[in-house]
């Protein structure tokens, strides 16, 4: 079919696109959009293409791996070129790319796949001659790359010698180089004090580090590198393996690091369980990857299937769905939280990014809108990375329009017009309302009624906003005077509703010390905090009155939270909160004075994670408590041991790879009974 002259506009155009993306990406280390932008830009042009093959030119972006090496370095022209691989961007397309591989094979087994995670950083060659390191290249072009030899030479886990003496006599070793997540939050917060230039993610740091004419540079430079295949290999000693796994192990013996989570499977559907498992713990890992690459494992099928173009046709890189999009801020406008602290947020045009659709995104603070240099209208890179709030990452300053215009911070509270306060050292604004701001008011009585404090079932955030805009409640107390009329013509009240919500309320009214403090919506006290004050002083006038040396002896209780403690107590209005509360009949059993320190648990930090099936997990944590322990809400280095319960997710990949200890319900509940006669 002929093509029209728009098509072939259209087609310069994203040829055009594409060609500005990859300079900035590869050769500034600085892309403007997020690779999903790329990603569609490529699609768009690799379908024009297929459809038009007489528009298909060498030269196309399609045909090209990389970028131009940058003069700066020598060059290297790779003697086995370094291919780029083919995406799967949905399951439907992967199970398409597998039918392929067993059509041309004539194949009716299952094809045994290399699992290995996809790496977000630099592809990146080293050669070894004679077991020694001699050549460190990256990728360029796929042709020819940069020498930086000097600099692969300073990263911490690439061997300069290899071990054992099996090796072939010339070995080039392909792999990635990535940047750890921590090393690099570290090495932007040093890029800010120095002001020198922030870098966008992991990956363009790592670039950027790799790509330093002073190599000392880079040697302080958080880069770690992780191998996925061969290159040359020449005058081996013993043949290789004749799978890819196997290869890779032999590398691995030769002092090669390799992913902790490769896999083999069997077939298609094994493959789709890797891919769930690898999108599963993503977000416990230290690293970033955005897929998964499978492999044909058996070298011979790889040799008979080949290559297409710029990748091999018996592999593919199963992409996660994009965590950075682009998108338009519609509006920003001003949330007041429960402390009467002020966050601007911004409306978004909505996008699907992370998995779901996102509209609104936190901007934290000013520092942060001036940071961004964020105006109304921008085109931005919003970022949802698994449960974490969605973030703005940037603003592509070349997508402004003139009319796009500033935000103004209010100078008074949008919701109540108190004055609103900024302390010096802190970087959030506050209405100073307190609980005459309605906002502060709502929030605080949902707060009372929340799962982890006084889980008053029926009480939703619609019934509390109807109640304090009604003014019919002004402190938590009113709750428990509200009559059965009032409550049942409320919209969205049955009788039947009105009833059960008067019947939990009286039930609520037994509590715990622990989740009584934690009601009070105390800045900075949350429930481990309030747990270990009730456990601390068992009783609350003991809390109301402690001074700040003692406050400080609570684990978890520094200055601040002290402090903070104290403000609250010192005002008269939440000393009337507190003994409304009581007049009202809330109530929490005695709790004996017991000398923590002695207790079997005393020292440790547990975690559950997962579902438990035996014993509720706020039980769980109440026993073990009592034992002594702290129970944390993630994992660190610092956990003594993670209880992990059915489909336990993230948290117990973690501590798998710290090295923490891990149990089942079944081994706690055993401790319990061991201990049990201890505590
Ligand atoms: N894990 C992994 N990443 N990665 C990237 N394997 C792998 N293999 C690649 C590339 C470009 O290429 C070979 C299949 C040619």
């Amino acid at each position: 079919m002929a093509a029209s002259q728009d098509i072939i506009k259209q087609l310069a155009l994203i040829k055009t696109v594409i060609e500005e993306y990859n300079y900035q990406y590869y050769v500034l280390d600085n892309p403007s959009v997020p690779d999903a932008e790329y990603d569609r830009q490529m699609l768009a042009l690799q379908t024009i293409e297929q459809q038009y093959p007489d528009l298909l030119t060498d030269d196309s972006p399609s045909q090209k791996v990389g970028d131009m090496p940058l003069p700066d370095f020598k060059q290297v022209t790779h003697e086995v070129p370094m291919l780029s691989l083919d995406n799967a961007f949905d399951r439907e397309s992967f199970l398409a790319f597998e039918k392929r591989m067993q059509d041309r094979l004539k194949n009716t087994n299952e094809i045994t796949y290399s699992c290995e995670p996809k790496l977000d950083g630099l592809a990146v060659s080293l050669l070894y001659e004679n077991g020694k390191l001699v050549r460190g290249a990256t990728r360029g072009d796929g042709r020819v790359g940069e020498n930086i030899t000097a600099n692969v030479r300073t990263i911490r886990n690439i061997p300069l010698t290899l071990r054992g003496d099996n090796y072939p006599q010339r070995l080039e070793v392909r792999g990635e180089v990535i940047m750890t997540r921590d090393g690099f939050i570290k090495l932007n917060k040093t890029q800010l004090q120095q002001e020198k230039k922030v870098f966008a993610n992991p990956r363009n740091a790592a670039a950027g580090s790799l790509r330093q004419l002073d190599s000392r540079i880079t040697a302080k430079r958080p880069l770690l590198f992780f191998t996925y295949s061969l290159g040359l290999v020449e005058n081996e000693q013993y043949p290789l393996a004749d799978c890819h796994s196997a290869r890779l192990k032999q590398l691995s013996d030769w002092g090669l690091p390799l992913s902790k989570e490769l896999q083999v499977a069997e077939g298609a559907e094994a493959c789709l369980d890797y891919y769930q498992h690898l999108g599963n713990i993503r977000d416990s890992l230290n690293y970033d990857i955005d897929g998964v690459v499978f492999k044909a494992d058996v070298i011979e099928l790889q040799k008979t299937l080949g290559f297409v173009a710029r990748a091999p046709r018996w592999a593919i890189a199963h992409k996660f769905p994009a965590q950075e999009e682009m998108t338009v801020v519609q509006e920003v406008e001003f949330q007041v939280g429960r402390t009467g602290a002020i966050t601007p947020v911004a409306r978004l045009e909505p996008v699907f990014v992370g998995g779901v659709t996102v509209s609104n995104a936190t901007l934290h603070n000013a520092d942060e809108i001036e940071r961004l240099g964020l105006k109304v209208g921008d085109t931005v890179i919003i970022r949802r990375a698994g449960d974490v709030i969605p973030q703005v990452v940037s603003v592509i300053i070349d997508k402004r329009h003139k009319n796009a215009r500033d935000i103004v911070f209010p100078e008074t509270c949008p919701i109540c017009d108190s004055a609103i306060e900024k302390l010096e050292d802190e970087a959030i604004a506050r209405c100073t309302g307190g609980l005459y701001c309605a906002a502060q008011l709502k929030e605080s009585m949902k707060h009372f009624a929340s799962r982890k404090a006084f889980d008053i079932d029926g009480l939703g955030d619609k019934i509390i906003e109807q109640l304090v805009d009604q003014k019919l409640v002004k402190t938590p107390a009113d709750f428990f005077s509200l009559e059965f009329v009032q409550i049942s013509n409320l919209e969205r009240m049955g009788e039947k509703s009105a009833a059960n919500l008067i019947q939990s309320l009286e039930k609520c009214k037994q509590t715990t010390l622990a989740k009584f403090i934690y009601s009070l919506g105390i800045r900075e006290v949350g429930e481990a905090t309030a747990a270990n004050l009730a456990a601390h002083y068992c009783e609350l006038e003991a809390i109301k009155h402690a001074n700040m040396e003692s406050l400080q002896e609570v684990s978890d209780v520094g200055a601040i939270v002290a402090q903070h403690l104290i403000n609250f107590f010192a005002e008269e209005h939440n000393v009337q909160v507190i003994d409304g509360l009581i007049a009202a009949g809330i109530d929490w059993p005695i709790i004996e004075k017991i000398k923590i320190d002695t207790l079997p648990l005393s020292g440790q930090t547990f975690v559950l994670t997962g579902t438990l099936e035996q014993m509720d997990r706020n039980a769980a944590k109440a026993t073990l408590q009592s034992l002594g322990a702290k129970v944390a809400g993630s994992v660190s280095a610092k956990t003594s041991c993670v209880v992990a319960g059915e489909k336990a997710g993230s948290k117990l990949a973690k501590a798998e790879s710290l090295g923490v200890k891990v149990i089942n319900e079944q081994e706690m509940l055993d401790l319990f009974s061991q201990l049990s006669g201890l505590a």
